[in-house]
């Protein structure tokens, strides 16, 4: 039997495990990047390990999220990780030099390799066949410690792409049908990978803006081939050394199967406030907008960039909308400025923003109240504009631009004629917003900086054998990580300050949550299917730590956040039946029986006693030895510690 793409990268690089569906593998980790707003936690972990230098193959800290610097909080941590990175042996992609997945998949992807990002978007490098993975910051800094990184094996899933794109629609348009056959939970546990005729019709960038909202769909990563379209995008960067062809064999066997004709795509929309919440634009089109922005790790890339100048060119942004515009990388914005597009785009009335996430973590640009934005983004949940009752839908750059004209939702397939935009045969290429560590003997003589806005990383302790506590909250299906910690302005600047960030933990649910947490010395709290979906930031197992939350019970759990929940030392509990999710309110009061000789023996379940129901429940206890082991001591720190 043959196999697929991802699970020959799988297989060259396992260290531990059998590669059955859903059980504990072990990996080999190539590369890791980081970026700022989870770095700071990954650089101040890997130090709390005692590591003195990376060993991957390379590894990368970006600064990209955390560029509004509207007190001195960022820059400081900016300066940690920058003689953290130059000690440590990490390259330092410097703020200004672009988001970290755009300037990753210029700049370093190579097909076959494997890389594990503190970013749920890392995936965007499956674009270039590589196996990339978001991940907690904790397990990124194992990695480069050297450390296996371990994942449930997947399952397979094969998108057959037939035909071709119709002019006007975009490869955002065909990873918003993507979300709209599978959901954003029809990837939990599975590998994407995407065949067929219509995969020579797109190019890299294009192919990373699929793989990039993959992340979305909830799945470990999505892959594209490595074929001869890959290699002129890599020899277009000066790196066609860097390439090597790579495909499923032709009797791989998948889990499950799609085919989506390109032919008949029409441009989508994804409504508020779920990124598959899809519909076509022309049958919501003429609804009125008050902004629109164009960027992110989704859709920033050159080829996205001249779409959006060529349809500006010689035209103003309708007087009612606001159009901000973040191009993905400095290589991007070097080569606008230079072929005359970002004079396109600055001459209609763009407000043209530096290289970075901005708008798309709520980092400046909210939209007025109840205000209509369209992005060109991968994420409209809720509040994560920074405006909680804005409406934000995303929608490829060519729809995005042609509405920011118009003034109101427009199918640009109805507009006119479209902008034909080609790979350019060489990008610009200057790395000097690179950095490059020091060596082994240099870094000795030289110290980290630590500001003032750094706090301690909270540890969990030791699991007890029984925990009697109340359910703080209950929350339904999909909560992600932008429930559980907000991001934003207010907020962003202050990940390596857990104290600080835990005022707003779950407010967007629960404003009284935090106070509730406190008085109660913290308890339980009651999750849906697919909880803590979204980001990888570990700050969502972090701070109900801090809080004091002793295990979330939940129909089903997204991938990174059940990691980050374990390496916190929070249990991660499924009920058996989830039928008895109902049962509970919140405010009841269970108890955790016998709960650490069924983690320490290897038990599948364990039972939760409700004391103010009086009522019984099972719940999965079904972990890996070595989450066990974690979860026994405490989280990963503690195990680590203990194991030196
Ligand atoms: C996001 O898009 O939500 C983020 C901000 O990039 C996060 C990481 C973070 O919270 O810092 C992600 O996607 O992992
Ligand atoms: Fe940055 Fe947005 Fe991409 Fe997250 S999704 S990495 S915030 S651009």
């Amino acid at each position: 039997m043959g196999l697929t793409l991802s699970q020959k990268i799988i297989k060259n690089h396992l260290v531990s495990g059998d590669m059955t569906p859903g059980s504990e593998i072990g990996l080999k980790i190539d590369q890791t990047l980081t970026q700022d707003a989870t770095g700071t936690m990954a650089y101040l972990q890997f130090e709390a390990m005692g590591l003195q230098r990376v060993k991957t193959e390379l590894s990368v800290a970006y600064i990209d999220h955390n560029t509004l610097q509207n007190g001195f909080e960022n820059a400081d941590d900016h300066r940690f990780i920058q003689t953290c990175a130059r000690k440590r042996g990490v390259r330092f992609s410097r703020p200004g030099n672009g988001i970290c997945h755009q300037v990753h998949l210029e700049r370093f992807s190579v097909p076959g390799k494997t890389l594990i990002g503190s970013d749920s978007h890392t995936p965007t490098c499956g674009g270039m066949g590589m196996l990339a993975m978001g991940a907690g910051g904790l397990d990124v800094a194992v990695a480069m410690g050297g450390g296996t990184y371990y994942i449930p094996m997947p399952k397979m899933v094969r998108i057959t792409l037939n035909g071709k794109l119709p002019a006007w629609s975009a490869a955002k348009d065909i990873i918003l049908e993507v979300l709209r056959l599978m959901s954003v939970k029809g990837g939990v546990g599975k590998i994407v990978e995407y065949a067929g005729e219509g995969v020579k019709t797109l190019s890299v960038p294009e192919r990373a803006t699929i793989t990039n909202m993959g992340a979305e769909l909830g799945a470990t990563t999505s892959i594209f081939p490595s074929d001869e379209i890959t290699r002129r995008f890599l020899a277009a960067q000066g790196r066609e050394q860097d390439w090597t062809p790579l495909a499923a064999d032709d009797d791989a066997v998948y889990d499950e199967e799609y085919v989506i004709d390109l032919s008949t795509l029409k441009p989508l929309v994804a409504q508020p406030h779920m990124p598959d919440n899809v519909v076509k634009v022309k049958d919501i089109a003429g609804m009125k907008i008050d902004q629109v922005c164009i960027g992110s790790c989704t859709n920033s890339s050159l080829m996205d960039m001249m779409k959006v100048a060529a349809i500006l060119k010689g035209r103003t942004v309708h007087p009612d909308v606001s159009l901000a515009i973040a191009p993905g990388s400095k290589q991007v914005l070097n080569m606008l400025a230079a072929n005359g597009a970002l004079a396109a785009m600055i001459d209609a009335g763009a407000r043209i923003l530096e290289s970075a996430c901005g708008p798309c973590i709520g980092m400046g640009q909210s939209p007025k109240s109840a205000g209509i934005s369209l992005r060109t983004f991968n994420r409209n949940f809720r509040g994560r504009s920074g405006t909680a009752d804005a409406g934000v839908y995303l929608v490829s750059p060519e729809t995005a631009a042609v509405s920011a004209l118009t003034g109101v939702l427009t199918d640009p397939s109805e507009w006119g004629e479209a902008p034909q935009i080609t790979m350019p045969d060489a990008f610009t290429v200057n790395d000097n917003m690179i950095e490059m560590p020091y060596s082994a003997a240099e870094a000795e003589s030289h110290d980290i900086y630590f500001g003032p806005n750094i706090k301690e990383v909270p540890k969990g302790h030791a699991l007890e054998n029984s925990i009697d506590k109340q359910v703080v909250l209950k929350v339904g299906d999909n909560i992600t990580t932008d429930h559980i910690m907000p991001a934003g302005a207010k907020i962003l600047p202050y990940r390596s300050n857990v104290p600080y960030l835990s005022r707003f933990c779950f407010t967007v649910c629960d404003e009284q949550f935090p106070e509730r947490c406190k008085e109660m010395q913290g308890g339980f709290i009651i999750g849906g299917a697919n909880y803590g979906q979204g980001s990888s930031r570990e700050h969502a197992a972090l701070v109900p730590l801090y809080l004091g939350v002793r295990a979330v019970l939940a129909k089903s759990f997204a991938r990174m956040h059940k990691a980050n929940l374990i390496n916190s030392g929070i249990l991660p509990l499924e009920f058996a039946d989830p039928a008895d999710y109902d049962k509970i309110d919140q405010m009841d009061e269970l108890v955790l029986q016998d709960i650490r000789d069924a983690v320490e023996s290897g038990k599948t379940t364990a039972t939760v006693f409700n004391k103010t129901k009086n009522e019984t429940y099972t719940v999965s206890t079904d972990f890996s030895d070595r989450q066990r082991a974690i979860l026994l001591a405490g989280g990963c720190l503690n195990y680590i510690a203990a194991q030196d």
